[in-house]
């Protein structure tokens, strides 16, 4: 059954899987093996040679992780996946191959924090250079373009400033220069948003968040409509050694289960609460896609299905006041991480963005006050009033 047959919501809970042929489990068998036998020495060398696509050493493919790659695969409308033991891990595996010295990427300057510094501080000692821009004006993008640009990466919406570039647009730049258009859509899930759909060559998840949801495991992944694409990055993750483990693949599958249930009612409870937020008088400002007051609003209505469930807010009284909110939040948990069925609230400046450093901070608009959100499952009204005494506090 293919997802262009039933609705997405249906989708999340059958795309790529079937009852296993051996005993008809319902549930996908994990194979927890490490390697797999050959019939006889010519299948190895087979196998080895590309001839027979047979399952031959988990580092290369399992058929566990295929399964959730295959389900990956349809729910962004692409034709193959690349799963990977991190978000980290997805996002080195597109750099390692499509960038190398001499080569320049373009980057939305406020993205995941290790995100830039890997761009910015390690790739450098490869020769590899970056231009960081603010992708929300795509004329941003075009200026920074030279002739060794080979990867314009976006993150959209982006972490943690919820900035949102125009993907149909960066696409045609990328096409035009000829480079490969790269797109971060971890805050929004296939479900909210299909860069593929609208120009990028590359979407890539940290499964960590919302397509897992549980905050329970690390894992990545990479859909491509080219299946070229991934099979080039397939051989560069297969030496890199990033790949994800077939348990960890078996429990984000079961995570995606659920996941259009998840995002449709973390997203209602964020709906309700950035305009409370918004009007509350111990809040500076609140950016929220699904808000009139964010700069992109008329865009985010075009290219996403819904607002989503993070939202970005200031408080009065700046970081000291906002470190008070998040000392006295008692059910929202003082964490990093997001997408998650509970609620979690951070400090991108002394934590998911503190690699970063104050200069691209600065850069990228991260301002030292913001404290971010990610919405949960939780009863509405028991976010709210929590989070309202934890205004009260300051
Ligand atoms: N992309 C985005 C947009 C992310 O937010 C993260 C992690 C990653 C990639 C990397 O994924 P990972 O390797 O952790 O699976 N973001 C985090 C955050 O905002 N808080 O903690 C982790």
């Amino acid at each position: 059954m293919k997802h262009s047959d039933v609705s997405f919501d249906t989708a999340c809970i059958h795309a790529g899987q079937a009852p296993d042929k051996l005993y008809g489990g319902v549930s996908v068998p994990i194979f927890q093996s490490s390697t797999f036998a050959f019939a006889d020495a010519d299948t190895g060398a087979a196998r080895f040679s590309g001839k027979d696509n047979g399952f031959k050493y988990t580092r290369i493919g399992n058929p566990t992780t295929a399964v959730l790659e295959n389900c990956v695969a349809e729910l962004e409308n692409g034709k193959a996946a690349l799963a990977t033991a991190t978000g980290m891990s997805a996002i080195s595996t597109v750099f390692m191959t499509f960038l190398g010295a001499g080569k320049h990427a373009i980057s939305t300057g406020s993205v995941y924090g290790p995100t830039r510094t890997l761009l910015e501080k390690e790739l450098t000692r490869f020769g590899v250079k970056s231009t960081f821009v603010d992708s929300s004006n795509p004329a941003n993008i075009e200026a920074a373009l030279t002739p060794e640009t080979a990867l314009i990466y976006l993150e959209t919406p982006a972490n943690p400033t919820l900035s949102i570039t125009d993907i149909k647009a960066a696409a045609k730049i990328a096409k035009k220069a000829g480079c490969v258009l790269v797109v971060d859509n971890t805050f929004c899930s296939p479900m909210l948003q299909k860069p593929l759909d609208l120009g990028a060559d590359i979407v890539l998840h940290s499964m960590t968040k919302f397509l897992n949801g549980h905050s329970d495991v690390v894992a990545g992944i990479l859909v491509a409509k080219d299946p070229a694409l991934i099979k080039k990055m397939h051989g560069v993750l297969c030496q890199m050694g990033g790949t994800i483990d077939p348990h960890q693949a078996w429990l984000v599958l079961r995570g995606v289960k659920t996941l259009a249930m998840r995002v449709k009612f973390a997203q209602e409870n964020a709906k309700k609460l950035a305009p409370e937020l918004e009007k509350h008088p111990k809040i500076e400002w609140v950016k929220y896609p699904g808000l009139k007051s964010h700069p992109q609003y008329e865009l985010a209505q075009k290219q996403m299905s819904g607002p989503g469930a993070m939202i970005s807010f200031e408080v009065k009284g700046g970081v000291t006041a906002g470190k008070k909110v998040m000392d006295s939040v008692q059910l929202c948990t003082l964490a990093v991480s997001l997408g998650g069925i509970e609620s979690l609230i951070q400090h991108p400046a002394s934590m998911t963005h503190a690699s970063m450093g104050p200069e691209a901070r600065k850069q990228a608009d991260i301002t030292d006050g913001l404290v971010r959100l990610s919405v949960g499952c939780e009863e509405y009204e028991d976010i709210k009033k929590d989070l309202w005494q934890a205004l009260d506090k300051i």
